[in-house]
């Protein structure tokens, strides 16, 4: 298999899933901290002590030792996130706060010292409660200001310490979560498809603000929008069901196409104007949104199959949104179709429509992990199906490369620390190369081990890919 020798190799997590300290040196609090239950119930009305998020993994605390571990593996890059209220604690504040800041600037100080550069999301499911509370999120327009402000801040702050940004992360969930998507507290029945379509411009021309002030304060800066990646098949060839995959492709092209293209092309319109949306969009918009990403990156887990008459088979499980069930796939334990050359397909597809680089940004397996009784060569995990799961997918990769021309910047697995899951809230859907002591009751010392797949992935940087499969 072969990689570019400047193929970025790294690991993701997010702050709200894995820094914990929800409130310490001045910390605001986040909607996720009134989500002890994830995406499967509604949010919570007051702080609720068995949140496993407020805590995390403790990374707050712990950076300096993960980061050590990540280095150990080699890590070329670190995708983590800027918790947006640590910086901003309301999100409106006038000035931000110094120990927030501080704190990024010792997590990047201490990437540098190892030669990794990181990769941050600047939203990641995390706004600051209280916009959440007081504007109902992304469906004001104010806080396009309130998060040029922050992005303004963390720019210029981190100059030359970063170089690779995302602005949103998995932009087109709003569709599926609008709480966890775009801080929206109203429930989602109660939402208009306009005032979905109109939150979702917000957060675009945001999105696009940022990536101009970005290049702006340092043109170093590459910086790319991100969205949950899915591919969809047609469930059979019936063309009503090749119809209807269009139809939901659409809906994922949305957003990369505005990104990518710099304008709404002609099937959002008639999305909309079929929905009966008459957005708000001034000319001052359409400009900023001529801002286009330097580069595309997205999450990728599973597929699903789509069918005009979807009541006839099996549903599907998945990550924030399904389809019916894939025949042909095997699933992982909470029910998601692990498809590798579905991966292929999808860098394809990203490639052909814009010719820019991909980037993948999240990719990994969900699974119930068990501590072995005592150390076994090193590690303390057998995790030999995460290990067949990421070799499977970067095969894919490889062809996706070298069968296909396909730029690829880089790959960073996901929760390559195991973290609190976002759509479950739940510790024990591990994904990580370190094993974290922590039980879903909230119980465990913190502390890390190392899986088999620890060894494994040091090995695919070492070899730049060679001992993929
Ligand atoms: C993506 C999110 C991540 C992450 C991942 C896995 O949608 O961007 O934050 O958690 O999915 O999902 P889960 O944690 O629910 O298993």
């Amino acid at each position: 298999m072969k990689f570019p020798k400047e193929f970025l190799w790294g690991g993701a997590t997010a702050a709200n899933q894995c820094e914990g300290a929800w409130n310490e040196d001045g910390k605001g609090a986040s909607i996720q901290d009134y989500m002890p239950h994830g995406i499967m119930q509604g949010p919570s009305e007051v702080i609720d002590e068995h949140n496993l998020k407020l805590k995390g993994i403790d990374l707050y605390h712990h950076y300096k030792e993960d980061i050590a571990l990540f280095a150990e593996m080699g890590f070329k890059v670190y995708r983590m996130s800027i918790a947006w209220s640590r910086i901003f604690p309301n999100g409106d504040d006038e000035k931000p706060n110094e120990k927030g800041l501080e704190f990024y600037d010792n997590v990047f100080d201490e990437c540098k010292k190892y030669g990794i550069e990181p990769l941050v999301t600047l939203s990641h499911y995390e706004t600051p409660y209280h916009l959440a509370k007081k504007y109902d999120g992304w469906r004001s327009r104010d806080l396009i200001g309130f998060y040029e402000k922050y992005v303004r801040t963390v720019f210029t702050r981190y100059k030359g310490k970063v170089h690779y940004w995302i602005t949103f992360n998995e932009i087109n969930s709003i569709w599926h979560f609008p709480l966890m998507g775009a801080g929206i507290l109203t429930p989602k029945n109660s939402l208009s498809a306009q005032d979905l379509y109109q939150a979702a411009h917000h957060e675009l021309v945001a999105s696009a603000l940022a990536t101009k002030i970005g290049h702006e304060i340092d043109p170093e800066n590459k910086i790319g929008c991100m969205v949950l990646g899915l591919t969809s098949y047609p469930r059979t060839c019936d063309p009503d069901d090749v119809i209807a995959t269009m139809e939901e492709s659409k809906r994922g092209y949305f957003f990369t196409d505005i990104h990518m293209r710099g304008y709404y092309p002609s099937y959002t319109l008639k999305m909309m104007e079929k929905e009966g949306v008459v957005l708000n969009a001034t000319d001052e918009d359409l400009e900023i949104l001529k801002n286009t990403c330097d580069f595309l990156s997205f999450s990728y887990y599973m597929s699903k199959c789509i069918a005009s008459n979807p009541e006839q088979y099996e549903k599907g499980k998945g990550n924030l949104t399904t389809g019916v069930k894939n025949p042909y796939l095997q699933e992982s334990q909470w029910g998601w179709q692990i498809d590798p050359k579905g991966l292929r397909y999808l860098l394809n597809t990203y490639y052909d429509r814009y010719q820019k680089p991909l980037f993948i940004v999240e990719n990994g397996l969900g699974a119930k992990d068990t501590l072995l009784m005592e150390e076994k060569d090193g590690y303390w995990v057998e995790d030999d199906y995460r290990i067949q799961y990421m070799n499977d997918h970067l095969a894919q990769v490889s062809k996706a490369m070298n069968d296909d021309g396909v730029e690829v910047m880089g790959y960073t697995s996901w929760g390559c620390i195991d973290l609190i899951s976002a759509s479950t809230a739940e510790m024990k859907k591990r994904y990580g190369f370190i094993y974290v002591d922590r039980n879903n009751d909230g119980t465990g010392s913190f502390k890390r081990y190392k899986k088999k797949s620890f060894y494994w992935y040091k090995k695919v940087i070492e070899t730049n890919g060679q001992i993929i499969s």
